[in-house]
């Protein structure tokens, strides 16, 4: 049975992306901060899951931790870099300085040391799949993007390059990059809790849900091992790569 590490699995798409690959039989390692919501999940999903407190950000800590998995939890054949968030939409010149650090050790720090971390087991087994969560903001500038879509923009180019050190091993490598998702708390996050300006992000809008990105998930990890899907761009279909705007003086 193969076994999968899901990382920001107390919420969103973390945590349907676990109950899907549960449902599917695998065996599921969910990471994530928040100690009382991977207990709860824990007590929905029985024993093919192991909830495993930790901060990605916090290196030496996440490594012991992971020395010390319990042997039917080892070793890890599905990477999921699912953990990261989006702080603030203000222009660069007046976003919080905090923020853009915090974006980054998540996002780009977090990802690196897990993946630093995992990756030489698969190697040596010669075997094994790393997906990351991207986003279209990593290919698409937006306003109040700066940090987050630099970061995403990491991700994706990681990925990539990671496929250019695999070249030859049966490992496998996928950027998943969504557009605008609901039924997470990324708004309420990048709005520092104001849930109702969060809110009007999804009024009226049909968009993709943490289960549409389980459900891809799901679909590339029972792919065949020959097959890599490379990038995955999602959308609801509510939403396009818009024109480049123009402001006239
Ligand atoms: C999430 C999508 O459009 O808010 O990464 O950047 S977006």
């Amino acid at each position: 049975m193969n076994i999968a590490l899901v990382t920001g699995a107390s919420s969103g798409f973390g945590q349907a992306i676990c109950r899907k690959l549960i449902a599917d039989g695998y065996k599921v390692i969910g990471a994530a901060r928040r100690s009382d919501k991977l207990q709860k999940l824990a007590d929905q999903l029985g024993d093919n899951f192991l909830p495993l407190t930790f901060d990605v950000t916090k290196k030496d800590a996440v490594e012991t931790i992971l020395l010390q998995l319990p042997k039917e939890f080892q070793p890890i054949d599905i990477l999921i870099n699912n953990a990261g968030l989006a702080l603030g939409l203000e222009p660069a010149y007046e976003a919080n300085y905090n923020d853009w650090e915090t974006m980054i050790q998540t996002n780009i720090i977090g990802l690196i040391h897990l993946t630093h971390q995992i990756l030489p087991s698969m190697v040596e087994r010669n075997y094994g799949y790393i997906i990351n969560l991207g986003s279209v903001a990593g290919t698409y500038a937006y306003k109040g993007g700066n940090v987050y879509g630099a970061s995403k923009a990491f991700v994706k180019q990681f990925s990539a390059n990671l496929r250019t050190d695999l070249l030859g091993k049966r490992i496998r490598v996928t950027n998943i990059e969504p557009g605008l998702c609901g039924g997470t708390e990324f708004s309420n996050i990048r709005f520092h809790g104001n849930d109702e300006q969060a809110a009007t992000v999804y009024k009226d809008v049909d968009y993709v849900t943490p289960e549409d990105i389980a459900n891809t998930v799901s679909w590339l990890v029972n792919t065949p091992n020959h097959f890599n899907v490379n990038s995955i761009e999602i959308m609801p279909v509510a939403q396009a790569s818009a024109g480049l705007s123009v402001c006239k003086q």
